[in-house]
């Protein structure tokens, strides 16, 4: 449906206020809610908001405006609004002119970059499946397509959209929220010359939840490139890496017992793949070394350990370790050693001691979730030495565009370490939310020198220090017991919190004040009262994943590798460096401390996702789930914050232009000041003084009743009211 100013107009709707002139050109479907919550006369009511939402979605219009952030609804079907064409639409179209759409955002941004030389950012925020990812990507499109191709770059768009069905295969999943869950956190920079070309990008990586490696929950999967190699992989192939088709035949693959889902193609997928990784860079013996990890990772996970009369620990699975040899290019004897012996250097020395079943098959994990860890950065760096800007060498006018696609929030049955970080992740993104969306408008109505009313709104602060604050947040507390090594275990750590944060408002464990127990949790178990709901975090692993350590002789076997990318994610210096490295958590921390401050310096734009349903359904709409996810994104409060002060705002010129005709002193030129024309005109028209107020160079409107009825007397003077391009730039910013 092509959307007209016109059909914009009827779009919003408002009680039956906006008359079209050309009613025939428009279908009923296009006829709902409001576009711009702004727009909505109840805006204090929640109800109203979410029935909005809701109209809407059921007439597949999945996107709406507050203002300037994009609301948008996972429509779980294919909808036809994102060919060429409506990106013809979008472009360089003001952004209230038509439809809400991630296009009009994605142009927006563009233009403000271009115009204004300044960074923007765009962030991408929502829960679990709500459709972070897919926004990003159609951002991303976006962006290849429309925006002018650099003379010696033009494959650059094709590299980096290339670059996605890559960085999913090794970095998504499926989790019971989402069949293609990113496991990881992206923030990737667009950088455009000063003709507005894409000539170079990269791409900063976060987190990987490398547990999944060996360890899936029910119903759940290992990251899908398993999946695809044992599918699509030619016969040739999987002869070579001695594997075989059924991924339940391996021992990391069983464990979610999920080895098919239906909204997944692997075989498709490894196609593009395998398409994909020639044209971001990689040579065909990167390819082949990249697939020799990936077949040793499960083959590692099938390697199995026996244990002796004398309780030594041997391998009992040999074809394993001569694959794993052959792959890996590493010495079979060092490596059955560090798999059942660990190397400790104590005052100077060197020992060797033997590791129990249990400690071996540890061993052995470790061993897999890090060289599958390090590969993975090892491809985020490879696909950013493809889209750098080696050929581009003046970056004199150049400009950026950063786009964050996060894991959303997760609440699971077993939370873990690494919800613990997701969640984490998402707090500190919604406290930027909140710092940059109020102070923006805050900014607004200081430059034109209007008085503030303070909106009340959750500041979710107190959580973020409870978590990262120095020497007393829950991450130190952490650290701390890491470093207590045989003396502290999780459960120590659980005390330690319970010392150090019992009483906190956020905080919750089993023990009550009065030193009775809470029977509802468990004794293994931490809440934390986040911003987006209650979680219950299981303490178990906690101490072992922040470690994250892995045996010296496993390092040692690894460094020696013959296959490249191992080498260069196993380095030398790393066995000769005594230091102890940073722990994850911290080392999360401070990452996240980094994009903080990356996203501050630049000009955000907002996408919030809203996940409609948890059965991943077209069309339902669970209005309880929708509502809990309104209410943590505090739309609401941004909703009143836009609404708080004034709906409205106008340049004192564009005001003038449009309804100079409703005043004889002001028709048909006002030659005087501007602010002294706008006043005059307001005067004839009665606003009453609560009604509106002067800034500096704009008028602001506190009702959208007021403006309402202002088109009306033009329309019913001339018959040009309600004109939509004219009328939409009120809302603009
Ligand atoms: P997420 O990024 O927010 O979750 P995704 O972007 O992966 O969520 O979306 C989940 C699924 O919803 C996709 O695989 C699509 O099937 C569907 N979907 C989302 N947006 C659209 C859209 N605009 N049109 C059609 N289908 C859509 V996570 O990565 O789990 O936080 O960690
Ligand atoms: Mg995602």
């Amino acid at each position: 449906m092509f959307f007209t100013p016109l059909l914009f107009l009827q779009e919003m709707g408002v009680e039956g206020r906006l008359r079209l002139v050309m009613e025939s050109a428009l279908t009923a479907r296009d006829r709902v809610g409001v576009q711009d919550f702004v727009l909505l006369e109840n805006y204090t009511s929640e109800a109203a908001f979410i029935e909005n939402l809701r109209r809407r979605f059921k007439e597949s219009l999945i996107y709406t405006y507050i203002g300037s952030v994009l609301v948008s609804v996972n429509p779980y079907k294919e909808l036809e609004i994102y060919s060429k064409q409506h990106m013809e639409r979008y472009r360089g179209v003001s952004f209230y002119e038509i439809s809400p759409h991630i296009y009009a955002l994605s142009d927006n941004t563009y233009r403000s970059m271009r115009t204004e030389r300044k960074d923007q950012c765009i962030l991408i925020s929502g829960e679990s499946g709500a459709g972070k990812t897919e926004a990003s990507k159609k951002i991303l499109l976006y962006y290849a397509v429309t925006c002018p191709a650099h003379d010696r770059m033009a494959a650059l768009g094709d590299r980096l959209l290339q670059s996605n069905p890559v960085l999913e295969a090794f970095g998504n999943a499926k989790t019971l929220r989402n069949d293609n869950s990113s496991r990881f956190g992206k923030y990737m920079d667009v950088q455009f010359d000063f003709r507005g070309a894409p000539v170079g990008s990269h791409i900063l990586n976060y987190l990987l939840e490398k547990s999944r490696v060996v360890h899936q929950n029910h119903g759940e999967r290992n990251f899908h490139i398993f999946y695809q190699l044992l599918d699509g992989g030619e016969e040739d192939l999987l002869k070579r890496l001695d594997l075989e088709r059924n991924p339940q035949n391996y021992q990391y693959l069983v464990k979610g017992n999920c080895p098919r889902v239906s909204s997944i193609n692997d075989k498709n997928d490894w196609k593009a793949v395998m398409k994909a990784l020639p044209i971001i860079g990689f040579t065909e013996e990167e390819v082949q070394e990249l697939l020799n990890i990936i077949a040793s990772v499960l083959h590692l996970g099938n390697t199995q350990f026996g244990e002796g009369e004398d309780g030594e620990t041997h391998i009992t699975t040999e074809t394993q370790i001569r694959n794993l040899t052959r792959l890996l290019g590493v010495d079979g004897s060092a490596l059955r050693e560090a798999l059942t012996h660990k190397k400790l250097i104590a005052k100077g020395e060197e020992m060797i001691s033997p590791l129990n079943f249990e400690q071996a098959g540890s061993a052995r994990d470790a061993l897999a979730k890090a060289v599958y860890g390090r590969t993975f950065t090892w491809l985020v760096e490879k696909i950013n030495q493809s889209l750098a800007l080696k050929v581009y060498n003046s970056s004199k006018g150049s400009s950026v565009i950063g786009l964050l696609d996060i894991y959303g929030f997760e609440v699971l049955q077993h939370n873990s370490f690494e919800q613990f970080c997701i969640n984490y992740c998402n707090e500190k993104l919604q406290q930027l939310f909140i710092e940059l969306t109020l102070r923006s408008e805050q900014e607004e109505y200081e430059t034109e020198g209007i008085a503030w009313e303070t909106v009340q709104y959750f500041d979710n602060k107190i959580i973020c220090d409870l978590i990262e604050e120095k020497h007393k947040g829950i991450i130190s507390i952490l650290d701390e017991e890491c470093l207590r090594p045989g003396e502290a275990c999780d459960i120590s750590f659980l005390e330690k919190m319970e010392d150090t944060l019992g009483g906190h408002p956020h905080f919750i464990t089993h023990k009550l004040a009065n030193g009775k127990t809470r029977r509802i949790m468990s004794r293994e178990e931490f809440r934390l009262l986040h911003y987006a709901g209650e979680v219950n975090y299981n303490v178990s692993g906690f101490l072992d994943k922040n470690n994250d350590s892995l045996y010296r002789n496993l390092k040692e076997v690894m460094c020696q590798s013959s296959n490249q990318i191992v080498r260069q994610c196993f380095r030398k210096e790393e066995v000769i460096d005594q230091k102890r490295p940073e722990m994850a958590a911290t080392q999360f921390k401070n990452s996240l401390m980094k994009l903080m401050e990356i996203l501050i310096s630049k000009e955000p734009s907002y996408v919030r996702c809203i996940k409609p349903n948890d059965a991943k359904q077209p069309g339902r709409f669970d209005e309880v789930l929708v509502r809990h996810q309104v209410k943590y994104l505090g739309l609401m409060e941004n909703l009143r914050v836009r609404r708080a002060g004034f709906a409205y705002r106008r340049r004192f010129e564009a005001f003038l232009q449009r309804y100079k005709p409703l005043c004889p002193e002001t028709w048909p030129n006002w030659h005087g000041r501007l602010a002294d024309g706008v006043s005059t005109l307001v005067n004839h028209l009665g606003y009453k003084p609560e009604e509106y107020k002067l800034g500096r160079s704009k008028i602001f409107i506190r009702f959208p009743k007021t403006l309402f009825t202002t088109e009306d007397a033009l329309e019913a003077k001339n018959c040009v009211g309600y004109n939509t391009c004219w009328y939409v730039s009120y809302i603009v910013i």
